[in-house]
């Protein structure tokens, strides 16, 4: 399929060769274009490829579970490994947008300084159609940069922070003792996603029944299907770090195509929907359409509602 053509901004085309050709000093205005969406995104996104080829890691799990420390040692850990990452967080208390909440600021602060480690939060403020559509802009944009892997973080809340991790090729699901926490993942459908199931803060007590209660659930019958790997973590000092990477690199080699076979489907209907009603947006609001301007005149005459009009505008479009 071509593309529709858009028309060339300058910007834009130095832009996208400098992301293409791995230049991380652009990532920062990139992921900022991606993330406002709009005309310079269209621009953007036009002189990119359409797939990239980065692999993707989502973590999730409930607020305090560690995400963020595990993130952070997940970091060092790559970089030990020459292996360069790129986290998106999607977390309004995360440390990485905080600052303070980590403790650790040195820490932190050589991986700000680090060319092999990007470092953005994203909230659902600024982003046009919400958290899910700018998260799947900003994601598409680092699948053509130039690092080895894309770690997003988020709160496992809601169906937006779902639909984020359906961009991940790999989603790792964080437990801790005692919470409940796997009882409220079951709830909110984050298993039904869930490639490895990672119980942290294993220096707490009943941790290891946690880890015992996980191993049963996926051994159950009924799981069969969708078995996926428990590991055990004590994020704050960097214990089964390793085996974690290895895994995530292990599924991520592997899991991209399966991803899109099994919810991809769904998923990509729901970005292509809601990209449909961006351009609309955009389209009508630069025209002067005839019917779009006689409905606003009924609406003005208090003829009609605001959604009756919309209604009545659509259904003379769509077949
Ligand atoms: N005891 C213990 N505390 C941890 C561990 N991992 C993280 N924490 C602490 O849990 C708190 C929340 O961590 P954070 O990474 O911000 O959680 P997030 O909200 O999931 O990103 C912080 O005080 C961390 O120091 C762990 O393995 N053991
Ligand atoms: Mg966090």
């Amino acid at each position: 399929m071509t593309r529709p053509r858009q028309p060339r901004h300058a910007g834009s085309q130095g832009l996208a060769e400098r992301l293409l050709a791995g230049d991380r000093k652009v990532l920062g205005r990139a992921v900022s274009v991606a993330e406002n969406g709009g005309e310079r995104w269209l621009q953007l996104n036009e002189l990119l490829p359409i797939a990239g080829n980065v692999a993707t890691v989502g973590f999730t799990g409930g607020a305090g579970s560690g995400k963020s420390t595990l993130i952070d040692a997940l970091i060092g850990d790559l970089r030990a490994r020459d292996l360069a990452v790129a986290v998106v967080a999607f977390d309004p208390s995360s440390p990485f947008s905080g600052g303070a909440v980590l403790g650790d600021r040195c820490r932190m602060s050589r991986h700000h300084s680090d060319r092999g480690v990007f470092i953005r939060s994203l909230s659902a403020r600024g982003s046009v159609g919400g958290l899910s559509a700018g998260a799947g802009r900003v994601i598409d944009t680092l699948r053509h940069s130039a690092f080895d892997l894309i770690v997003i973080e988020t709160v496992g809340a809601g169906q937006s922070e779902v639909d984020i991790l359906k961009l991940a090729d790999v989603c790792v699901v964080i437990c801790t003792p005692n919470s409940g926490d796997d009882i409220q993942a079951i709830k909110s459908g984050i298993l039904e996603i869930a490639d490895i199931l990672v119980v942290n803060k294993m220096d707490l007590a009943e941790s290891h029944r946690t880890v015992q209660q996980l191993k049963t659930a996926q051994n159950l019958p009924s799981n069969a299907a969708h078995s996926v790997p428990v590991l055990s973590t004590i994020a704050t000092e960097g214990k089964g770090v390793d085996t974690l990477i290895d895994q995530i690199l292990e599924q991520a080699s592997t899991s991209h195509r399966k991803r899109r076979g099994r919810d991809g489907r769904e998923h990509i209907r729901r970005r292509v929907v809601h990209a449909v009603s961006q351009e609309l947006e955009r389209r009508l609001l630069d025209s002067s359409e005839e019917h779009l301007e006689r409905l606003c005149q009924d609406i003005l005459r208090e003829e009609c509602s605001v959604e009756d009009a919309a209604v009545a505008w659509l259904e003379n479009k769509l077949p």
